[in-house]
């Protein structure tokens, strides 16, 4: 009891994802030698199975697809990927790798629901199509939410982009329609821990198709070559840590399955697909074309995501070019032309607030604080020289209660001596996470190993470290907002001149 958050936070990241020694029972695992074929290691679900326990993988195959399986071992195994072979007259998927100087076949029954994109590769080039056609990253990533779910059939499938901290954000989404959105929602790194999005770094995929199952251990436990238990880190029927499933109960989810999305060797994020009305198991080759999907996004998303960037200051640049015009041919009412006008000073950069105080006059646009809060708020982060920070709280405890409003501040003094400014409010950004129909409930789980962060826990700590603070600023907008403010000294200083030479 009393377990510091950390501590379990700690525990959560030495799940030993790579070796759980067992694996999940939609198929058998059998690992063997080569060249001889004969099983070292097997699932102890094999003899169920196979009807018999097997020691060699020539007691199960027949010849043809034993031959195939023995021509495919000397080239890349990738494209061995999956063999559809014969069991005593049942279909089978059979899958290999390599780790631990043995070849791992993972064998998985074929089902009757294997249809839904059987005709998928027909439909490839329209679909790289309209994946290559998108031009920004919202577009790339419904696209893909989208074609993701039509190839698997999940009830749901997210868009899971991490941030600098590793926590993440559901950027796009496309449900079952009564389902309750959770695009926008935000979750704590502690969620995937650090070992988890290792793996998933090199690994591209993997999938829970029933949360509620038994795992089943490998026999023997430690491999005998190398005396710990397999390495299933590239098994797709790796039993995946019992943390994990207790987060997918307390979602709701029976099925879950995720595809990496990786840019130059770093795990951007994620395709989160759940399944919430049961099962469910998408064969190998839906599977497989959703991870292409993946991996072709993947490709997109530098240029993607850097137009995104360019189009941002592009976009402040033009905005702040208007402004200027308006400064410049509106030679009294300043305050009102950038408050009212058709381009205002809100519109000059993504903020949710916006306070123009010129002349004595003070403007307010959008979400702010309540007027009589701004200039004491301004002035106070001007004093202390912080007036650009994305956590005023931290900077100003007495200003937490507006975090609703301005847990962000962007102000600039227009300088001349006026004690005139600019400023720009940003609402923090943490939200409530309402779980529809399936609240998160338990709080800490306790377990033999002690007790453990449940995901709703975790939620809290999250939502704590980030509470009361804001999107940053980023620095073409403070340019920008300092660019406008220089432009107004400017206009006052003309404007002086003017009176000057009309009062001589
Ligand atoms: C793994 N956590 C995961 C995975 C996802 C998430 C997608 C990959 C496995 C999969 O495909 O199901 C998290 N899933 C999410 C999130 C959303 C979602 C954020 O759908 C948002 C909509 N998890 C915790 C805590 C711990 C934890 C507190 O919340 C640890 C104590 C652990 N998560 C955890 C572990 C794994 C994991 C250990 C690895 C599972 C595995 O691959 O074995």
């Amino acid at each position: 009891p009393g377990a510091l958050p950390e501590e379990a936070l700690l525990r959560c990241a030495d799940e030993p994802i790579a070796v759980p020694g067992a694996v999940q029972p939609h198929g058998v695992l059998l690992a063997v030698t080569e060249p001889d074929l004969a099983v070292v290691v097997a699932s102890a679900n094999a003899q169920e199975l196979f009807g018999r326990s097997v020691a060699g993988l020539d007691q199960v195959l027949g010849a043809a697809d034993l031959a195939a399986l023995r021509g495919g071992l000397a080239g890349d195994l990738a494209e061995l990927n999956p063999l559809r072979v014969q069991v005593s007259g049942a279909e089978m998927d059979v899958v290999v790798h390599r780790a631990d100087g043995l070849l791992l076949t993972e064998w998985e029954p074929v089902f009757g629901a294997e249809q839904v994109g059987a005709a998928w590769h027909r439909r490839l080039p329209a679909v790289l199509q309209r994946l290559s056609a998108t031009a920004t990253l919202d577009e790339l990533t419904d696209v893909l939410a989208r074609d993701v779910r039509t190839v698997t059939g999940f009830d749901r499938v997210m868009v899971y982009r991490f941030d600098a901290e590793w926590n993440g954000e559901v950027i796009a989404e496309d449900r079952r329609e009564d389902l309750e959105p959770f695009l926008g929602l935000r979750y704590p790194a502690s969620d995937i821990p650090a070992q988890a999005r290792a793996l998933y770094a090199t690994n591209w995929m993997r999938i829970i198709p029933d949360a509620g199952y038994r795992p089943v251990p490998l026999d023997p436990p430690l491999t005998p070559s190398t005396g710990r238990p397999l390495d299933l880190s590239g098994a797709m029927l790796r039993s995946v840590s019992p943390v994990h499933l207790e987060y997918l109960a307390n979602m709701g989810v029976v099925a879950s399955m995720s595809v990496s999305l990786i840019d130059g060797g770093r795990l951007w994020g994620l395709i989160a697909c759940h399944h919430y009305a049961g099962p469910h198991r998408p064969s190998y080759a839906d599977r497989v074309a959703a991870e292409f999907l993946g991996r072709t996004a993947s490709l997109l998303l530098p240029t993607t995501v850097a137009a995104g960037e360019q189009s941002g200051i592009v976009e402040v640049a033009s905005r702040q070019a208007q402004l200027a015009a308006v400064v410049g041919r509106t030679p009294r009412g300043l305050a009102a032309a950038l408050a009212d006008g058709e381009v205002t000073a809100l519109d000059l950069l993504p903020a949710g607030g916006a306070a123009v105080r010129l002349d004595g006059q003070l403007r307010l646009l959008g979400a702010t604080p309540p007027a009589d809060r701004v200039e004491p708020l301004v002035r106070a982060l001007l004093a202390a020289g912080r007036p650009v920070t994305d956590a005023v709280s931290g900077v100003l405890p007495d200003a937490a209660d507006l975090a609703g409003t301005a847990s962000g501040v962007l102000a600039v003094e227009v300088p001349g001596g006026r004690e005139d400014f600019l400023a720009w409010f940003r609402p923090e950004t943490v939200r409530e996470v309402t779980w529809g129909g399936n609240p998160y409930t338990s709080k800490t789980a306790q377990t033999a190993a002690g007790p453990r962060l449940s995901p709703r826990r975790s939620f809290d700590a999250w939502s704590e470290t980030v509470r009361e603070t804001a999107q940053p600023w980023r620095p073409h907008e403070v340019a920008a907002a300092r660019t406008l403010a220089g432009d107004l000294a400017d206009a006052a200083l003309s404007r002086a001149a003017e009176d000057n030479r009309l009062a001589g």
